[in-house]
């Protein structure tokens, strides 16, 4: 008895220890945080995985100790008070307490999410079955407008063939941004409701017919940056990955120095693009890529 109580204990002690390494390393937990928004969402996760925890143990404590301590066996006599106005007012005020303490930090984060207000850049993306339009509306770039659709090759998808790292998390035409700056993502549909989301940017917006949202980040780090459409929209609903690549300043101005050359130079004809895909032919998302 005393060893299987030793052994869980040590069996907790290991996973208690363990558990900031799950944290840091993203693989058991959200994605590493790539703007401030993303690191406070993941600082809240944490702080209230811990609150319940906390909880977990001192509620399951008590409750088996008291069990244990207080069994029949033992010759133990039910108390017989009924009401305790001191234990009612503890029980309401206590979980008051902590919920305040929960809200709090977690009402200004969602604030901070909502001001989407003065950014450098705007762009629109628009969810269609099954793609992302993207049209840059505002700062640096305006005017940019493409499609970016799946460039993982069907045969991957349908015959098995050997799946590369961002398997279904490719595009032919990347988002790309600029370092530091506030990039406001307003979001739209053609068809159905969609959702535009990117977790290393703490980034999730559904993109409705007929209604704008928006939605903002400021990137921190370079890199690419990959999410999916987060609604199910229809059957390819796995097969419209968002990719974004976040570079710097300077790369940023020659991409959209090249972008707005002359499109006799093009290589990626779907960059100009602008029509509406036509929802009504059978899609191939990774038709156009597959070599
Ligand atoms: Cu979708």
């Amino acid at each position: 008895m005393k060893k299987t109580v030793v052994r869980t204990a040590s069996l907790i002690g290991v996973v208690l220890a363990m558990a900031p390494a799950f944290a840091l390393d993203g693989q058991y937990n959200f994605q590493h945080p790539v703007t401030h928004l993303a690191e406070d969402i993941f600082g809240l996760h944490m702080l209230m995985f811990w609150i319940c925890v906390v909880i977990f143990v001192a509620v399951f404590g008590v409750m088996f100790y008291s069990v244990f301590a207080h069994r029949k066996s033992k010759g133990a006599v039910a108390a017989t008070f009924h009401e305790s106005t001191t234990v009612e007012i503890l029980w309401t005020i206590v979980p008051v307490v902590i919920l305040l303490g929960m809200a709090w930090p977690a009402t200004k984060t969602v604030l901070a999410m909502k001001d989407t207000s003065n950014p450098e850049i705007t762009i629109k993306a628009t969810g269609y079955q099954w793609k992302w339009g993207y049209d840059y509306m505002q700062g640096e770039g305006q005017g940019i407008s493409f499609l970016s659709t799946l460039s993982t090759p069907r045969a991957q998808i349908d015959q098995g063939e050997w799946k590369g790292d961002n398997y279904l998390l490719e595009v032919d035409n990347e988002v790309v941004v600029p370092i530091g700056k506030k990039v406001r993502v307003l979001l739209t549909a053609q068809d159905v409701i969609h959702a535009w989301w990117v977790p290393a940017f703490g980034v999730k917006q559904d993109a409705i017919p007929g209604f704008i949202r928006d939605v903002w980040f400021k990137a921190e780090k370079e890199g690419v940056f990959r999410g999916n459409c987060a609604e199910l929209c229809g059957k390819d609903h796995g097969f419209m990955p968002i990719v974004v690549r976040v570079v710097s300043q300077q790369a940023y101005t020659e991409w959209v120095a090249a972008k707005a050359a002359p499109p006799a130079a093009a290589s990626a004809p779907a960059t100009t693009d602008k029509a509406a895909p036509s929802a009504a032919s059978e899609p191939k998302p990774a038709a156009a890529s597959a070599s």
